[in-house]
């Protein structure tokens, strides 16, 4: 079937025992997961109501990929990611508020409300977008990478994309320089299987897409991206290699969305069948994550109830937050569109 090579991890095997995080750790993995999750619920519903204009990509399935990466990270590294950004931006700790907000378009989102869902941003934590182009991104993440390595910051520059991005030219290009100028980089493809309804195997010679490092010398690995400790500890080793080897990585996590591509197709498309996102949530990350807390003893299901508490009351905030705030003034239409231009 279209794709199953490519998608075979993300079924894979039942959850690694023993991994190494604390209780503490554990548990802001489930509350950073289960917050995304909620969020991008409510995202959706606000989107179907009207209240949320432009497009809505939301990242629902994935968010072990984002939680578990961004853990790795230290608060002055560089981000940028596609138009599926919620996620990463929740788990940089982009505020739910900031965030809701600005899919909003309300003066107080993260981006003043000019950027909309596909590009959140907030500078203050390194986090660079939020793009729309496929692919665009990837080369000014080698740019931020340069810039670290040029000023001797030992800052890391992380790139989230999607699998339909590795056949854009700019892919090859940035890795090959990534390469060869040895820049501290990470590039993050989050295979999900498909490209809005393309299965990667109708789009892709290659089906193991961490391969594609091979050309360029660079490392890479394999990820079980429903798995937040295999994310975590992957991230581990990438983001070592950048920050003393100053060398790049290629990560090819293996994922699922469980919803449409964006809101404008059904909740799972004519693309792929019920059955066959049923399966891929028998794997649901967050389930995974509570089953072995719940299993070692670090969580009992009140300790389960009180995080989803905690989120529902941190999202319906957010949503009261945006519907309250005022929209851009108009004298503030022509700020921060381009550089020097009023
Ligand atoms: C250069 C470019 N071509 C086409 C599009 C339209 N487009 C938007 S999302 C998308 C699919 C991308 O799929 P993938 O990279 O797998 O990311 P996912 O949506 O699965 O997260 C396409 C083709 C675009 N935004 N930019
Ligand atoms: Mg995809």
């Amino acid at each position: 079937m279209a794709g199953t090579r490519a998608r075979s991890r993300a079924k894979g095997a039942p959850h690694p025992a023993g991994p190494a995080a604390s209780p503490e750790q554990c548990r802001e993995y489930l509350r950073q997961m289960r917050l995304i999750r909620y969020f991008e619920e409510k995202a959706g519903e606000a989107y179907s109501l009207g209240k949320v204009g432009g497009f809505c990509h939301l990242y629902i399935g994935q968010e072990a990929v984002a939680v578990g990466s961004m853990a790795a990270l230290r608060a002055d590294d560089y981000i940028t990611t596609s138009y599926r950004d919620h996620g990463h931006a929740l788990a940089r700790g982009l505020s739910a508020r900031s965030v809701m907000a600005e899919l909003y378009g309300k003066a107080a989102g993260c981006s003043r409300g000019k950027g909309g869902s596909m590009h959140l941003f907030d500078a203050s934590l390194g986090f660079l977008g939020g793009h729309g182009i496929v692919g665009g991104h990837i080369p000014l993440t080698a740019g931020m990478a340069f810039a670290a390595k040029y000023r001797k910051t030992d800052q890391v520059a992380v790139c989230y994309f999607g699998e339909a991005a590795v056949n854009i030219g700019s892919f090859h290009e940035t890795l090959n320089m990534a390469a060869l100028w040895k820049l501290p980089a990470i590039f993050v493809v989050e295979n999900n299987g498909y490209g809005m309804g393309t299965a990667l195997a109708r789009a892709s010679s290659l089906l193991d897409l961490a391969h594609r490092a091979y050309s360029y010398e660079m490392a890479e690995e394999v990820v079980d991206g429903q798995d937040v400790f295999a994310v975590r500890s992957a991230m581990d080793r990438a983001v070592e290699r950048a920050r003393v080897e100053s060398l790049p990585t290629l990560l090819e996590m293996r994922t699922y969305r469980y919803v449409g591509h964006s809101m404008s197709d059904a909740a799972h498309g004519t693309y792929r069948t019920k059955d066959e996102v049923e399966e891929f949530r028998q794997r649901d990350p967050i389930k995974l994550l509570e089953a072995h807390m719940l299993e070692a003893g670090m969580m009992d299901e009140a300790g389960l109830k009180a995080v989803d508490e905690m989120i529902t009351a941190e999202v319906e905030d957010a949503i009261v937050f945006a519907e309250e705030s005022p929209d851009p003034a108009p004298g503030e239409l022509w700020t921060d569109v381009l550089a020097g231009g009023q």
